[in-house]
């Protein structure tokens, strides 16, 4: 299933009137505000976000999957669907490999598909959380913690076989996220969990090559419900710190106790220079991988506007690397990856519409109502036709969800997949 250059002209052509009105309107008002409208499309047509390759079948949860008629069920496919993402939304132009659900078997041949498709390479996702066909030695009771050397050598050991994966495809990064913990207290010497994590960690880093960077994520609870080795953001700040300058944090938006301050973890580790990596999702309870934007909205504009102060005011902080990491039972995946793209980057444009110098004056005149006024107008602006504009821009869909239901691209891949159909991952 390809969408061409002519089905997306086709598509827009329907939508364009309405486009062109909606823009002219709101790039006046924003010129008259002060606002680079171009600028702002550069960097919106700039911000590339990397699809995992677990995120393109129907997820599930413990008590069931309902799969998606037409899903990938190999890495060539899964870059297929990225690739029609990309070609509608124009904003998903990288791939984030999970390993060893998703090992190519021909390293040329799927380098060459992503180019084709103007793909890239972003973070590899090592995976001790599971045990793996053929291994040895069990992550039951954990894998770079584990009390047995013999199972963290084997954990390093995967690690480092993801390194030469990715490698191998041009990525940049390792992203460690560790389901290590315990279920009930007493079972873990908390500080001989924390040490052997720290030394594991640090053999990998010893091995990673000169231009990669280590990303860390922290999770506070699950699969373990007790405790969690690499629980919060200070817990991968100082393994960080402790493995080198390569080495960063990585913030899953899902990964934080109810009503965290994510935006102010945003903002410290910018500052320190540690924030490595995204993951980009929605929470109501916990670790539920919703739809970028479907809970709240508010809060990921927030955290957008410190990652936009942080790229501008923190040279000491990398480019990160940002990636959606979310997947839905009931809606078709596809569908669901349009609808976060679109989220991220709606946050984006209006981060990028803070009037930044006024917001500091009003701070240093203590004037409460005034900060509260400049981010929520930004906020409040309906910044869609500036989305749509930037797509165009690029060859994109002026609506890459009604395009995706017209050109009946489901049904295409149901035609060409057939209907039972089992995507890898989780
Ligand atoms: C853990 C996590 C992590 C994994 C992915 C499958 O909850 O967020 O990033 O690699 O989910
Ligand atoms: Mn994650
Ligand atoms: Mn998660």
């Amino acid at each position: 299933m390809k969408v061409t250059k002519q089905h997306i002209e086709d598509e827009n052509k329907k939508n364009i009137s309405s486009q062109e009105n909606g823009f002219k309107f709101l790039s006046d008002t924003l010129a008259l505000k002060g606002h680079n409208v171009n600028a702002i499309l550069s960097k919106l047509s700039e911000f590339q976000v990397a699809i995992p390759s677990w995120a393109l079948g129907a997820g599930g949860t413990r008590f069931g999957r309902f799969s998606f008629y037409g899903e990938p069920s190999n890495l060539e496919q899964k870059l297929e669907d990225i690739g029609i993402l990309h070609t509608l939304t124009q904003t998903a132009g990288a791939v984030s490999l999970h390993i060893p659900w998703d090992i190519p078997s021909d390293y040329r041949a799927i380098k060459q598909q992503a180019d084709a498709l103007k793909i890239k390479f972003d973070s590899v996702n090592s995976n001790t959380f599971q045990d793996q066909k053929n291994e040895k030695e069990s992550y039951k009771y954990g894998s770079l913690s584990n009390i047995s050397q013999a199972v963290r050598d084997q954990a390093i050991q995967h690690n480092l076989d993801v390194i030469n994966i990715g490698n191998k495809l041009g990525s940049k990064s390792l992203t460690v996220w560790l389901a290590d913990g315990s279920c009930f207290p007493g079972q873990n010497n908390f500080q001989t969990a924390f040490q052997n994590t720290q030394n594991s960690l640090k053999d990998i880093y010893k091995r990673l090559p000169e231009d990669w960077k280590m990303l860390i994520e922290y999770k506070p609870y699950e699969p373990n419900f007790y405790s969690t080795v690499i629980q919060d953001w200070g817990t991968s700040f100082m393994l960080a710190n402790e493995c080198g300058e390569k080495a960063f944090s990585l913030v899953d938006l899902g990964h934080h106790l109810p009503n965290s301050n994510i935006e102010q973890i945003v903002s410290i580790l910018m500052l320190k220079g540690k924030l490595g990596g995204f993951h980009f999702n929605d929470s109501k309870y916990g670790d539920d991988d919703l739809t970028v934007g479907s809970i709240k909205p508010y809060a990921l504009f927030l955290i957008f506007n410190e990652l936009v102060y942080g790229i501008e005011n923190n040279p000491q902080n990398p480019d990160l690397a940002w990636m959606i990491d979310a997947s839905h039972n009931v809606k078709d995946p596809l569908e669901d990856l349009i609808q976060s793209l679109e989220a991220i980057q709606e946050a984006y444009a209006k981060a990028l519409l803070v009037d930044q110098k006024a917001l500091k004056t009003a701070q240093l005149e203590n004037d409460v109502v005034k900060c509260q006024e400049i981010l929520q107008g930004a906020f409040r602006t309906d910044v869609r036709p500036l989305l749509a504009a930037a797509r165009l821009k690029t060859g994109g869909a002026i609506n890459p969800l009604e395009s995706y239901r017209n050109l009946k691209i489901r049904a295409g891949l149901i035609t060409e997949r057939g209907k039972n159909t089992v995507a890898t991952g989780l």
